[in-house]
């Protein structure tokens, strides 16, 4: 055996081609590359000078290199590599940030899994970098419609709810687990006959799976049952989220089939901890239900707490944002997503409004925090305006994220010092305030006595932060 001895020092990303020369734009991007948008923050201890190797290094690791030159010679990939790799560009050393170019052939077509692997996958724990965030990511063409997308989305939902115009208005039972499946059904009741049957539905929270006070399969049939039954009573649609999420699929198959077998419309399904694969499989399995996405532990991927999370200043932390996520559920196709309220108790900056956008715009425009996206007519999915919201702080959920959205409300209904009927009053009548373009101090000044005046005394008129 013969060894070559490599004397020379390797050649940086920088060096080997990974940033694009100055000025340089993609061509085509929306027909030809996945665009990805990055700030960072350098390692204390590397200057200042060594951004732009950063900046390589991160195209390189996430598409074709490694930290040393690797053996080139013959059978060894590395003329391919080198057609197919990544570049850096529009870098800007004062904020940070670059952007990340990648031929689109470089990553499978219909592979949430795989693609996320390669452009944020392994760059995000990279030693020279303190912190990190993906700011967003741009689809090609070929790429969004590789992949499903929703299968009713706004418009589907609307329909069969029978709801032609404002929101939907939901509530999650509080305390979150606590009432036996009956107990639920009877809350699922009040929910959907209160104020006049304005109020459309319940939805499980995020701890109830199954659990031996509250079985999946007794709380599926329980509330449906009434849902059946306020429907044909009332000629009005009705909505259940019913919790399906597990770690097993083909548990999740199970229950979804449930639903349909008891005529739900809807699964809910924790979108983070049961995953990408997960939802793109519930999408294409499942026997014809919307589904609704919930976000627990999406603070864990998405939270960042740096100036820059606002601008492009400093970040502090390794992140992806959230816009980047709802993204990514829309491609795999749920029909309804958290995508938090403004000054939400689970809001760390003012990002609501860049997520609706992602979600429902056909063509979601390019901002100095994000890329924008084509949806190639991708149909658009509803924004789930929650967390800390009561009937006082609604009007500005409405203004700021339009009618397309899910408004719910599970202290704010529940807490009401009334009781659960004059929550679901004080919400209704609120809403009627906002659709109508009214102001809500001057109502409830006109009208003391009313539910909503009694919750705005109770919560006031801005969201509750915990
Ligand atoms: C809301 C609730 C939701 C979270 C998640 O309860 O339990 O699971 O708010 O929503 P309440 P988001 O209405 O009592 O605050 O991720 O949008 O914050
Ligand atoms: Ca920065």
């Amino acid at each position: 055996m013969v060894y070559i001895t490599l004397d020379i020092l390797p050649m940086s990303h920088y060096e080997k081609g990974y940033v694009a020369p100055r000025g340089w734009k993609p061509k085509n991007p929306d027909e030809d590359y996945i665009i990805s948008y990055l700030d960072i923050e350098l390692a204390d201890g590397i200057g200042e000078d060594k951004f732009e190797d950063a900046a390589a290094a991160c195209a390189a690791e996430s598409s074709t290199g490694t930290w040393t030159d690797v053996f080139s010679g013959k059978d060894s990939g590395v003329k391919m590599a080198d057609k197919m790799k990544a570049v850096a560009y529009d870098l800007d050393a004062k904020t940070k940030t670059f952007k990340i170019a990648y031929k689109k052939e470089l990553f499978e077509r219909d592979n949430m899994s795989g693609l996320l692997a390669g452009v944020v996958g392994n760059i995000d724990s990279m030693k020279m970098l303190k912190a990190f965030r993906c700011l967003d990511i741009r689809f090609p063409k070929e790429i969004v419609q590789s992949f499903p997308g929703p299968q009713f989305g706004i418009d589907g939902v609307r329909e069969f709810m029978q709801l032609e115009e404002g929101p939907i208005l939901c509530t999650v039972p509080k305390p979150k687990v606590g009432r036996s499946a009956k107990e639920q059904a009877n809350l699922a009741k009040i929910l959907f006959t209160a104020a006049n049957g304005r109020y459309h539905g319940i939805k499980d929270d995020e701890n109830l799976t199954s659990l031996f006070f509250n079985k999946f399969e007794d709380r599926c049939d329980k509330v449906h049952a009434v849902l059946r039954d306020v429907e044909e009573k009332s000629g009005k649609k009705k909505m259940y989220l019913c919790n399906i999420t597990h770690s097993n699929i083909d548990t999740m198959i199970q229950r979804a089939d449930r639903i349909k077998g008891n005529g739900g419309r809807w699964m809910m399904i924790d979108a983070i901890t049961t995953g990408f694969s997960a939802v793109h499989s519930m999408r294409l399995k499942n026997p014809g239900l919307a589904i609704h996405a919930h976000r627990a532990m999406h603070g864990l991927l998405d939270r960042e707490s740096g100036p820059g999370v606002h601008n492009r200043l400093d970040i502090e932390g390794f992140s992806l944002s959230m816009v980047v996520l709802s993204k990514i559920m829309r491609l795999l196709g749920v029909d309804s997503l958290h995508g938090g309220a403004p000054k939400t108790k689970m809001e760390n900056y003012a990002e609501p409004k860049l997520i609706r956008d992602a979600l429902q715009l056909d063509v979601t425009p390019e901002t100095s925090m994000t890329l924008g996206q084509n949806w190639y007519g991708m149909k658009p999915v509803w924004h789930v305006a929650s967390g800390g919201l009561h009937p006082g702080s609604l009007p500005d959920s409405i203004r700021q994220l339009g009618q397309d959205i899910i408004l719910q409300c599970g202290g704010g209904v529940l807490g009401h010092p009334w009781g659960i009927e004059a929550g679901v009053e004080a919400v209704v009548q609120s809403v009627d305030i906002a659709l109508g373009r009214g102001n809500i101090e001057d109502w409830i000044k006109e009208n003391p006595d009313s539910a909503l005046a009694k919750a705005s005394h109770h919560w006031g008129f801005d969201a509750k932060i915990v």
